[in-house]
């Protein structure tokens, strides 16, 4: 497809369903919505033309009622988000696994419509908070609509789903003044998560660079629970999904989310818009860990527990097929805010565990459709019906579409028995017959009290950057935190992870020394349970550290789709200008020239359109930055602050930066006088170079061997 075209040419069954409901007025009258014709939408039916409007202005009335009634109410969790379309190919059969159609037969595509989320801000909020990501999948199967509702980490804060809506209450805004939008760190949410130790591990993975993702198409995505995979003789299997971008997983700086979030806050949504109209479609591999139901036991962890993951050491990731998004959505609010996911959407070969948090969101997902999407009929709206066939006896409510037509109950004669119930054989759900027993108790199971040693694993496994990161973090979210006694139970709580963690952190919040509690604090379970029975117990882990945790160690070095700004002033070198662009655009990377005014950019030989100028953009929006040559331009950006600022901020944000001839401007940098000539090579600066050598630096992402860059006052 040729860059910057709309793509509504990819299609596939679900797009073609879709069709069916789509709308266009171009080139026809507009109506009322019971087909009337129009003839002025513009001006009320008036007594006179100062007078007033008449109650019999039918037009009027139907359109300000319609516009006053657009808003639905926004999820609770996981308001604000963006979604695509695409489909799924499974690499072979995975029938000794599963029984599930769409995993079966490699040259079968199957339509998927994605919605990535952040958690905690409203619909409207910043693309680049801190935060945990949704990573939501509708796969429309043959076999009936199959929903992997994921996360970008593999765990989750609490272990069962009892306390979610605690968590919730403390991590959203302060109940008072509704403050701070999109962030966790203030006083209600720390609290909470002072008092609940099994939150541990998860906190690491949201201190650290994932929860501040450069883009939703390089984040991992995780099923987080342990599912089962069934196969046709009934035998099940346990199962951990996985999605593995093929752009790696890559981050921002703390510093640059914060700045991005007030520059562009549709930062990623911008992104995985532009990456799928541009042709550079996002892909993931769907990995699965596979764990026989003999070895249920065999691990330093419960299965069940959702705060543990299984490192991909001990079990490891299978790539089973992959997933490529293809299609924006026509209309936002009919696709991606209308969608409705349920982990109890499943199909046969795909069963639960008694995981309580996926017990629990068995109930939640399907009731909260009903408050946001107003009945139960919610499974009519276009992009929720299945393209398998759907027959039931459920009528009526709210906004029913269909017409049915017979019978509506079951067992009848009247109907002929129809619609009939299927066998198994016949590809009829039959729940895994696990067999069960038990009383009936409110606890938890003793096997989920190790709190920390996993903790203990992420941070172990992270390199020295990464941890500096998980530090700086901390320091941010507890320095916000006023109660200086919940700072004081934290740090006391990551005195059970890593003393250096814990001290890094203590140093940011000026607390010394460390204060230590002689055990582990489980605040989480009712005292009248006996503490000794429930107090955190640590596991020692057979695998103390697990390369697939960092994002670091596994970079994926690419350039295509990359944004790359050249700083150019009026009177650039032509030849040195194009030649960068060319070299840059060849190889897929999106350039913009950025100048200190818009419109026109006069060049040495001729003009071209600027795409942003020094007030519309910042360096933060892009991943590296050139300085083409031309004595006329480097003199104007010299003098100009923003031009010194952009360059001096991608230093700090450890982007690659690039000239040909522009070296006169990279003097007046604050970063400039801080590096030898010999280190520029090694730490991003590609100076008077062939072009191919700043491609292979952007390809890096970042170069965090910029150890001063934080002396930089950007
Ligand atoms: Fe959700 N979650 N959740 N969640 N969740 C919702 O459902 C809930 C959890 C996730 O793009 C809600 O339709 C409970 C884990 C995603 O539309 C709600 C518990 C994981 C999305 C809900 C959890 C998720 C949601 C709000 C603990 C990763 C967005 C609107 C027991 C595996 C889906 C809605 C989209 C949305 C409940 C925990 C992922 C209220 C009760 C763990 C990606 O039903």
């Amino acid at each position: 497809m040729d860059k910057g075209e709309r793509n509504d040419k990819e299609t596939n069954k679900k797009l073609d369903d879709l069709e069916k409901e789509k709308k266009d007025g171009t080139g026809e009258f507009l109506t009322t919505s019971t087909g009337v014709k129009v003839n002025d939408t513009q001006n009320q039916l008036t007594a006179g033309d100062r007078g007033p409007t008449l109650m019999e202005d039918f037009i009027f009335r139907e359109k300000m009622q319609h516009f006053d009634h657009e808003r639905i109410p926004e999820r609770v969790v996981h308001p604000r988000g963006s979604g695509a379309h695409g489909y799924f190919q499974v690499y072979e059969s995975m029938k000794e696994y599963t029984k599930a159609g769409f995993l079966q037969d490699p040259s079968k595509k199957t339509p998927v419509f994605v919605r990535f989320s952040t958690v905690v801000g409203f619909r409207g909020s910043t693309d680049l908070a801190r935060d945990v990501r949704g990573f939501a999948t509708k796969f429309y199967t043959e076999e009936g609509n199959y929903d992997l509702v994921g996360n970008n980490m593999p765990v989750f804060f609490i272990q069962d789903a009892m306390k979610f809506p605690d968590l919730v209450h403390a991590i959203k805004p302060e109940p008072d003044s509704q403050t701070p939008q999109a962030s966790a760190a203030h006083d209600t949410f720390w609290d909470f998560a002072s008092l609940m130790p099994e939150s541990m591990h998860m906190l690491m993975w949201v201190t650290s660079d994932r929860a501040i993702p450069r883009s939703l198409r390089m984040m991992e995505g995780f099923g987080v629970h342990t599912f089962r995979f069934i196969n046709e003789e009934g035998k099940a299997t346990f199962v951990k999904f996985h999605w593995k971008p093929l752009l790696g997983a890559h981050g921002v700086l703390w510093d640059e989310a914060q700045k991005i979030g007030g520059k562009n806050p549709d930062f990623h949504r911008m992104d995985l818009w532009n990456a799928i109209e541009d042709g550079n479609y996002p892909e993931w591999e769907l990995g699965v860990q596979l764990v026989p139901e003999e070895d249920e036991h065999k691990f330093d962890f419960d299965l069940l527990d959702p705060t543990k993951i299984i490192p991909e050491e001990l079990v490891p990731v299978k790539r089973i097929g992959k997933m490529t998004l293809n299609r924006n959505p026509d209309n936002f609010f009919a696709e991606t805010e209308q969608v409705a996911f349920h982990p109890g959407h499943v199909v046969p070969g795909i069963d639960f565990t008694n995981d309580p948090l996926l017990q629990g969101r068995l109930f939640s997902y399907l009731d909260t459709q009903l408050i946001r999407l107003g009945g139960p009929n919610f499974n009519e709206i276009p992009i929720n019906r299945p393209i398998a066939p759907m027959h039931n006896n459920q009528r009526d409510g709210f906004m029913r579409q269909q017409i049915n037509k017979g019978t509506h109950y079951h067992p009848n004669s009247i109907g002929g028995g129809c619609p009939f119930q299927a066998k198994m054989s016949e590809g009829g759900f039959v729940h895994h017959a696990e067999k069960v027993e038990g009383n009936k108790i409110r606890t938890r199971s003793k096997s989920f009290l190790d709190f920390f040693s996993q903790a203990t694993l992420f941070y172990n496994s992270q390199t020295d950057v990464e941890k500096k990161h998980i530090i700086d973090a901390f320091g941010f979210e507890l320095g916000k935190v006023k109660r200086i006694e919940i700072r004081e139970r934290m740090v006391g709580l990551l005195t059970q992870v890593d003393q250096g963690l814990a001290r890094g952190v203590a140093k940011k919040l000026g607390m010394d020394p460390v204060p230590q509690p002689e055990k582990p604090m489980n605040k989480g379970v009712p005292a009248d349970a006996g503490p000794e029975e429930f107090e955190p117990i640590h596991v020692e882990q057979s695998i103390k550290s697990s390369n697939a945790l960092s994002m670091l160690k596994n970079l994926v070095e690419f350039i295509a789709s990359r944004k790359v700004a050249l700083l150019c002033g009026d009177g650039v070198d032509s030849s040195s200008l194009d030649n960068i662009k060319k070299a840059l655009e060849e190889k897929g990377a999106t350039v913009k020239i950025v100048a200190p005014h818009s419109g026109k950019l006069r060049t040495s030989s001729g003009e071209m359109m600027i795409d942003e100028s020094f007030i519309t953009t910042s360096s933060v929006l892009f991943d590296a930055v050139f300085v083409p040559g031309g004595e006329e331009s480097i003199k104007a950006l010299k003098e100009d602050g923003e031009a010194i600022h952009f360059l001096d901020e991608a230093f700090k944000h450890c982007k690659a930066i690039g000239s040909d001839g522009g070296k006169g401007l990279l003097e007046e940098t604050h970063f400039w006088k801080k590096l030898t000539a010999n280190e520029m090579m090694e730490k991003g600066i590609v100076l008077d170079k062939d072009p191919s050598e700043f491609i292979t630096a952007v390809g890096k992402h970042r170069f965090w061997n910029r150890e001063r860059a934080d002396s930089i006052p950007a």
